[in-house]
């Protein structure tokens, strides 16, 4: 455990309240004992209980909770580039799907890729999100869609976070697609289930995941996992009404849901039935913007009836290549009108709780010490910038 500090001269966009939309602190002081936060306010009033930490200046830079990518699915092999081209060639990203490409196309590399390999190919973009000032990253399997391989993806998962200085939140999404050539039904009862039974025993997974979509499982296939999810004491997160609207949302809000992802096609029903079982919508707007979907998700329905909003990259091979949450941040915000201050509690707060989360998101004493300093002194600027990484220090643990 690294020795206790004070970071003094920020502004704090804590995220912790509402008495503003980043409940900001300025002139600051945030001081981080045994990982941990230990106190947050204004510099004048820090208490003399810390007199004695080391004190490091931050020059009146920015200080935001560490980010938090709830969404990502980057343990997989190969890449679909080939599939990007078709689409610039007028193919449909379900089109591609149907004709044997998409997500049973990334199957094939995966199974035919070793865990170190897996591994390997996973460490830079997770290397890509640390130098983003991310500090928690949810990873999906589902690129397997047979037991050997979806356990693979998990294990790698798992050795991400012993590897590099990030938290790992991992999703079992064995309902991610069906395998060539089989019955969505019989993979569900087969593989998917026995699967999922298998990757709790090892204790490899932290939520379960689903694609309820035309081109992969309705909702009863869906239940069906859930209902194991369930027995297992496990949480559930959906992919829901990505492409079309088949009652993902609905079925998610039943379950109560830790999230609803992608959600373009939810109604303002749809909104009702999250904000009553305190599901969070993740937006995905890499995803959207890459396949050039025309539908944004109800956002102001969202507003309207207190669904909290998350933000994810949807990192995948196929439909969002999407390597940086901060830009995720400025097509919410650019494709969807979310405002900057909904993009940053997007990634950070809500994210959180999305991922089923209390202990990180937030800048708030006993939270993890997961922190992210920027060269910047407004939040809005995480949100405006293209491409832009303003990164100054990132605090992972309470280690800077
Ligand atoms: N929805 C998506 O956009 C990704 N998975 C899903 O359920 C697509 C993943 C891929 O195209 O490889
Ligand atoms: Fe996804």
């Amino acid at each position: 455990m690294s020795a206790p500090f004070v970071l003094t001269g920020v502004t704090a966009a804590t995220m912790a309240g509402s008495a503003d939309p980043y409940c900001l602190v300025r002139d600051a002081a945030v001081a981080v004992r045994d990982g941990r936060i230990a106190w947050v306010g204004p510099e004048v009033d820090l208490p003399s209980d810390f007199a004695g930490f080391e004190q490091r200046p931050m020059d009146g830079r920015l200080i935001t909770p560490a980010l938090i990518d709830c969404h990502t699915h980057i343990v997989h092999g190969g890449n679909r580039a080939r599939e990007f081209e078709m689409r610039l060639n007028g193919a449909s990203y379900e089109e591609i799907a149907r004709a044997g490409g998409g997500i049973v196309a990334t199957v094939a590399a995966t199974r035919a890729a070793s865990q170190e390999a897996l591994l390997a190919s996973a460490l830079p973009r997770i290397d890509a999100m640390i130098a983003q000032g991310v500090g928690t990253v949810e990873i999906k399997s589902g690129y397997g869609l047979d037991t050997e391989t979806e356990l693979k993806m998990l294990r790698v998962a798992r050795t991400i976070g012993q590897k590099r200085p990030i938290r790992i939140v991992t999703s079992f999404l064995g309902a991610h697609a069906v395998p060539a050539g089989s019955d969505a039904d019989a993979y569900i009862d087969d593989i998917c289930i026995p699967t999922l039974r298998a990757a709790q025993a090892e204790g490899l997974v932290d939520a379960v995941d689903g694609f309820c979509e035309g081109i992969a499982f309705d909702t009863n296939q869906i239940a069906r996992v859930f209902d194991v999810a369930q027995e297992l004491g496990l949480p559930v997160k959906l992919h829901a009404e990505q492409l079309s609207h088949l009652g993902g949302t609905a079925l998610a809000a039943r379950y109560k849901a830790l999230s609803a992802d992608h959600v373009e096609y939810a109604t303002e029903d749809d909104a009702k039935a999250l904000a009553a079982s305190g599901t969070v919508a993740v937006l995905l707007p890499g995803a959207f913007y890459t396949i050039h979907e025309t539908q944004p998700p109800p956002v102001q329905a969202f507003r309207d009836h207190g669904v909290p909003m998350a933000v994810g990259t949807d990192w995948n091979p196929g439909s969002s290549p999407l390597g940086s949450l901060l830009l995720a941040m400025n097509m919410a915000c650019t494709l969807f009108r979310l405002t900057p201050a909904e993009a940053l509690a997007g990634t950070t707060r809500n994210a959180a709780r999305a991922l089923g989360l209390t202990d990180c998101g937030m800048i708030a004493p006993g939270l993890r010490a997961d922190l992210a300093v920027w060269d910047v002194t407004d939040p809005a600027e995480l949100s405006y910038g293209i491409g832009i990484t303003p990164l100054h220090a990132r605090i992972f643990g309470g280690v800077l």
